[in-house]
């Protein structure tokens, strides 16, 4: 989980490399959709800050998070600059939070080893829905722009 100081939106914009060029997949959990969709809103809008063009920036959905990984395995084969996943877990509403949360993270940090497109990682894993909030437009900013930038910086890795 951020950190409560950190402010996800807050970056220098100089840094960034231009995006006109680049080519992105996101895929996004259904579960918790108002969470997931607000993540999705940012990390859209901040791409297209940033130059990407909405031809170039290709959404799929997945029931839930646990099949980010499979939709960011297929995202991958077809070949994009940088592939980013969206979801939220949220500890006191998911059973066996800890095992969705580790197979997630397990799963993409093998993708990343195995496969030549960085993935960006983009879950929200939360005591409750008030943190999930605060995270994906709220106080602390949105972790769809945070994954935006990340996507923009590792594609020209
Ligand atoms: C089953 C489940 C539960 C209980 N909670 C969540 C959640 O908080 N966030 C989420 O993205 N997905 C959840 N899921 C669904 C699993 O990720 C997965 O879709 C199902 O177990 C089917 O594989």
């Amino acid at each position: 989980m951020a950190t409560a100081l950190h402010n996800l939106s807050k970056y220098n914009k100089e840094s960034i490399p231009d995006a006109s060029n680049m080519c992105f997949g996101i895929v996004v959990a259904e579960w918790n959709s108002d969470i997931t969709n607000a993540l999705l809103d940012g990390a859209v809008t901040t791409l297209e800050k940033h130059g990407a063009l909405p031809e170039n920036i290709h959404v799929k959905k997945v029931p839930g998070s646990f099949e980010l990984i499979y939709g960011a395995h297929q995202m991958v084969l077809h070949g994009y600059d940088a592939v980013i996943i969206l979801g939220c877990v949220i500890r006191g509403e998911t059973p066996h939070f800890d095992y969705i949360c580790q197979g997630v993270t397990y799963g993409i940090a093998h993708l990343n080893t195995t496969s030549e497109i960085p993935i960006i990682y983009g879950l929200l894993t939360t005591n409750d829905l008030q943190q999930a909030k605060d995270r994906s437009g709220g106080k602390l900013g949105n972790k769809g722009d945070e994954c935006a930038i990340d996507a923009i910086k590792m594609a020209k890795f």
